[in-house]
């Protein structure tokens, strides 16, 4: 079993296929993360299908599902790997994708790498106000909030809420943000401290930020 194998069997939207393909791959030993990278080059190229009216939402939909099922599996393996020494709290994030977007699949891997890696996530869920990332990240004293954003309309409900969070005094919690079709050229124009490419890239500036 490979992970082209897997890539293929998503865009084809075989789903039972794909789902054992993943399973072999985690039980024969394969990283978890590598499945999951897999995973992202198989949307980027069902995304792509449906750019060019080659695939349509439904297909949007079956591909999204298939992928929450194959991160949930993924999910025991990146936990035994990650979180085996992580004993005290690192600090706090208020995660959730941001006003207008309802994309969660990317946010959910976010939440889970940045929990099995010490951090206290309070997750707000999908189509997030500005003001409600604000007044979470007082109420719960988070040191960083996470926006997450796969469509171009997130940009100015991200830029919102940077500022939304100054508004409220909260200029020491950090800002960083991530999915889809952000880059470094939209954290410049959001105004927020750091773009993170992934969930892995969500960890580091969680550490780098609150220690670990
Ligand atoms: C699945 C999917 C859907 C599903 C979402 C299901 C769900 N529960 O999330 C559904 C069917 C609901 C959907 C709906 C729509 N979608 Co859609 N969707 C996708 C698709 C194919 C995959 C997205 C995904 O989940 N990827 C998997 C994750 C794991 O990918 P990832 O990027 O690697 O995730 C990592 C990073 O992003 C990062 N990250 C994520 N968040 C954060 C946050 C922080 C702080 C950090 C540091 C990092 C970080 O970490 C993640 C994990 O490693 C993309 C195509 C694509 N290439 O992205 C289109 C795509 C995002 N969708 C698109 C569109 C147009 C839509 C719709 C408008 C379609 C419609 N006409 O209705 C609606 C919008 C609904 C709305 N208001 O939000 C476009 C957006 C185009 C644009 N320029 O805005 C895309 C790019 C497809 C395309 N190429 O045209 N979609």
């Amino acid at each position: 079993m490979s992970q082209k194998e897997l890539i293929n069997a998503i865009t084809e939207m075989r789903e039972i296929d794909a789902l054992r393909i993943a399973d072999d791959l985690l039980e024969s030993g394969t990283d978890p993360l590598v499945v999951l990278d897999a995973c992202r080059e198989a949307m980027a190229q069902v995304g792509q299908g449906f750019e060019e009216g080659e695939h349509f939402v439904p297909e949007l939909i079956m591909a999204g599902e298939i992928l929450s099922q194959i991160s949930n599996r993924a999910k025991p393996y990146i936990e035994a790997q990650e979180g085996a020494e992580v004993a005290e709290t690192r600090g706090t994030v208020v995660l959730g994708t941001v006003e207008g977007d309802i994309h969660d699949i990317g946010k959910d891997l976010v939440a889970f790498m940045l929990d099995v890696n010490g951090f206290e996530v309070v997750d707000l869920g999908v189509d997030v106000p500005p003001a409600k990332f604000a007044d979470a990240a007082r109420e719960h004293d988070a040191q960083a909030v996470g926006l997450s954003g796969f469509l171009t309309l997130a940009y100015e409900p991200m830029k919102g809420t940077v500022q939304a969070l100054k508004d409220a005094g909260l200029d020491d919690v950090k800002v960083m943000i991530g999915g889809g079709q952000v880059d470094e050229q939209i954290r410049d124009y959001t105004g927020a401290d750091a773009y993170g490419r992934d969930a892995q890239a969500a960890v580091r500036l969680a550490k780098q930020w609150m220690g670990g």
